[in-house]
């Protein structure tokens, strides 16, 4: 009884708080409801190897090894099966309003003891993953897996010089395009194959030029099987530089974007591939130039890491700014990418999440026909002051009704749940 009043009191207070705020926003020319209905819009892509440290199911033991990426930390409660890491994401789509989307790696397959290497795997391995989506009516998004395998140790798979270990990565990588155009017709909603491979090299190299020619063919071939748009949606992710791979990395920006634009593929824009004063924000309205859609892997760069737990910064911000400016909600697919092995788990995903979401809440909440206006009268002043004092608008009171409405709970609140869930669950693993 006590709890029901306090739950009342709470939608309350929540629900006062919101026409506040819907009050100041309609100040500014911004119908909140509207903007709440946007939100649909934002359909967010949970990277499965958060939950895992990036380990995947092939053996009982396997770990994330090489490719330029490391996890550190050994924070408890990793999922260790593939039920466990269904029920942490069970948890964390629990705590989130708004629907989301999985994305999985190739590594997480059910494979059922069996040993299935990467040249061997098939739709059947990842139907489980498929009936469980079914049922929890989300769309599923896949990755080959071009790391943490032997054949990767040298640093080279599709662009490698070894004709037999790039014939090993091709295969792999057309089964995954096989694979996830069958997640996209079972679930009714196409899946975004994307494709990173961790190619590169620690020191200089001299011949960059074959490399990034045996990187092409492979993508050639690759991508030379075609598969309904509605089924699959091909992505490739550059990156600047990786953990041994600093001299070089094949799959540099301008080599995917060349690629992307000449045979029509997405591109995938992780604002932690590229140096610390580039801002991801700023490419996406070249990209949507030139390219129908494009994938985004939302992470917080911190020195050299590109992989720290998402938080509402000012990046993310201009992300989320430049998508909404450009009218482009439905042409941007929004993963997630970080793992951090020092802090629960699932409560990474739901601070990345809930900060991916409120800085797509603020962009849809900026009044930017106001804003245009004064740029183009050169009214720099009114410009930079408009943006200052849009940041101390109350869009939390926004977001809070948001969450009220989805049934989620609110504010601090999830941070509890989070810890009850890691005391029953996470430490008994
Ligand atoms: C690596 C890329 C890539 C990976 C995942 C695991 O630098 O960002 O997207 O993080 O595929
Ligand atoms: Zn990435």
């Amino acid at each position: 009884m006590c709890q029901f009043i306090k739950e009342m009191k709470d939608s309350k207070t929540i629900k006062i708080a919101y026409q506040n705020a819907k009050e100041q926003y309609a100040e500014m020319g911004i119908n909140t409801d509207e903007v709440i209905a946007q939100m649909a819009k934002v359909n967010i892509s949970l990277h499965c190897w958060q939950a895992d440290d990036v380990s995947g199911f092939e053996t009982p033991d396997a770990e994330l090894g090489g490719g330029g990426i490391q996890v550190t930390g050994n924070y408890p409660g990793k999922a260790k099966t593939i039920e466990q890491l269904k029920a942490d994401i069970e948890k964390v789509m629990s705590l989130l309003p708004g629907s989301q989307r999985l994305n999985l790696h190739a590594i997480y397959g059910d494979f059922k003891g069996q040993k299935v290497d990467r040249d061997q795997i098939e739709p059947a391995h990842y139907q489980s993953w498929i009936d469980w989506a079914k049922k929890m009516k989300i769309g599923l998004d896949f990755n080959a897996t071009c790391f943490s395998h032997p054949l990767a140790d040298d640093g080279f798979t599709l662009s490698s010089k070894n004709e037999a270990t790039r014939r090993f990565w091709i295969e792999h990588v057309k089964r995954c395009r096989l694979i996830g155009a069958e997640m996209g017709k079972q679930l009714g909603t196409p899946c975004v194959h994307n494709l990173w491979i961790p190619d590169g090299s620690k020191d200089i190299p001299v011949d960059r030029y074959t490399y990034r020619k045996l990187l092409k063919e492979s993508l050639d071939e690759i991508l030379s099987v075609e598969y309904p748009k509605e089924y699959l949606k091909d992505s490739i992710e550059c990156k600047l530089f990786g953990i041994g791979s600093e001299a070089m990395v094949v799959g540099s920006h301008e080599f995917y974007l060349g690629y992307a634009i000449k045979n029509n593929t997405l591109i995938t824009l992780d604002n932690g591939h590229f140096h610390p004063t580039e801002q991801v924000g700023d490419k996406i309205s070249s990209c949507l130039l030139y390219l129908d859609e494009i994938l985004l892997h939302v992470t917080r760069g911190v020195r050299w890491d590109s992989d720290h737990v998402v938080i509402l910064n000012d990046e993310l911000s201009l992300i989320a700014q430049e998508i909404v400016r450009a009218k482009a909600l439905d042409r941007v697919n929004i993963g997630l990418d970080y793992f951090d092995a020092t802090l629960n788990r699932i409560g990474a995903y739901v601070i990345g999440v809930r900060a991916a979401q409120q800085a797509f809440l603020c962009a849809l909440l900026e009044p930017t026909k106001a804003l245009v206006e004064a740029e183009e009268a050169g009214n720099f002043f009114r410009r930079l002051a408009m943006l200052e004092v849009m940041k101390s608008k109350p869009f939390g009171a926004v977001y809070d009704y948001y969450c009220l409405i989805n049934n989620v709970l609110i504010g601090e609140d999830y941070i509890a749940e989070i810890e009850k869930y890691e005391a029953e669950v996470l430490v008994k693993r």
